[in-house]
């Protein structure tokens, strides 16, 4: 990266001190880890963020959601901010409140809403994770999909997953033992979602029509052509893939699990990875003794996560520096409070 940037980001940082403190997702480019006081996933980075009290200002390298949960779980006098405003998700943004609302209001129609308990992945926006509270739901993370779907199937019959269909489907097929004929995908641009009242009925699992623009993309034929590109390659994807990646890979499991593996692997053991390539990539570089291999050549970087840049970074700290809080990311009091009761179901989860 460009060394006058280096040395203006590092300036800035330092001339704002325990005032700062800087959360990189494991997506981010290098050049912005490296500025990074933790790195993590969405979850992990909330949570330290609330674990230090003192620095008033979060700088959050990641993407919009996560920003939202950071100011949900700080506290009132720490603000969030995000270097680039167009860093959304698109997975969370193929889930409106406004979709989600209609969405109920079918489930009331078809008789069937007092049986379903709403789970919301961390991937979504503070609306989704307001409603997931409203209706007694949990939020989960990829790490705890399994244990938020055993709790919501004993609060009731059914479960609405928002708004990933992979993460939903994945778990409920692998580790929830139900079928495929159990899950209905409500389309959100359909109306009525596509759906009937009696498969609304007669389905277990609601899926939400939302994906990854980046793990979806991962095919079939990606994992059979690294087996042929790389023999005695262990397939290792994230739950975010589609199931019939996911069921034809040797290893799946989150972003934490991910870099566990790598770890514990023996030398010499190869790996194709089908996840983000900023995060793959660090992996490859820190296991020089592993042969680590990207999943699928086709498949890029998330583009949102990408926007945030050395640029950007040095933008936002040098602003803060001069006294001036750019792009502070703020969650009304009201949703505030909805999903937090939504993300502690989630941390009360057995
Ligand atoms: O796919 C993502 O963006 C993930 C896994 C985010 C996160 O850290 O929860
Ligand atoms: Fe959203 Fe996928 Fe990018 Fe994660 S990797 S921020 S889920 S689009």
């Amino acid at each position: 990266s460009d060394p006058d940037l280096v040395a203006r980001a590092a300036a800035a940082k330092a001339k704002l001190g325990d005032k700062v403190f800087i959360l990189g997702h494991h997506y981010q480019r290098d050049e912005v880890i490296q500025f990074a006081d933790v790195t993590g996933d969405s979850f992990k980075l909330a949570r330290d963020a609330a674990a230090r009290p003192e620095a008033e200002y979060i700088v959050f390298c990641g993407v919009h959601f996560m920003a939202e949960s950071a100011d949900i779980l700080t506290t009132e006098r720490q603000q969030v901010v995000l270097p680039d405003l167009a860093a959304g998700c698109s997975m969370a943004d193929m889930a409106t409140a406004e979709q989600v609302a209609e969405c109920w209001d079918q489930l009331v129609d078809a008789g069937v809403a007092d049986s379903v308990v709403p789970v919301a992945y961390m991937n979504s926006s503070a609306d989704i994770k307001a409603f997931t509270g409203r209706h007694g739901g949990t939020i989960c993370t990829s790490s705890n999909a399994k244990r938020a779907l055993e709790w919501a199937f004993e609060q009731g019959e059914k479960v609405l997953f928002l708004p990933d269909q992979h993460l939903g489907r994945n778990t409920a097929v692998r580790d929830m033992g139900l079928s495929l004929d159990d899950c209905v995908v409500y389309n959100p641009h359909k109306p009525n979602g596509g759906l009937t009242a009696e498969e609304l009925r007669a389905a277990k699992m609601i899926l939400w029509r939302g994906h990854c623009s980046v793990h979806g993309r991962f095919s079939l034929d990606s994992v059979n052509e690294v087996r042929e590109r790389v023999p005695g390659v262990t397939v290792l994807v994230h739950p975010e893939c589609k199931h019939e990646v996911v069921e034809a890979a040797d290893m799946v499991g989150s972003t934490e699990y991910i870099i566990k593996a790598l770890d514990a692997a023996e030398p010499g053991s190869k790996w194709a990875i089908g996840t983000e390539l900023n995060l793959v990539r660090r992996l490859a570089n820190a296991h020089p003794d592993k042969e680590i291999v990207f999943l699928d050549r086709s498949v890029c970087f998330c583009s949102t996560m990408n926007r945030i840049d050395l640029p950007h970074l040095v933008w936002a700290l040098e602003s803060l520096a001069d006294g001036r809080v750019p792009n502070v990311i703020t969650v009304d009091p009201e949703t505030e409070k909805f999903a937090k009761l939504a993300l502690d179901q989630m941390l009360a989860l057995p």
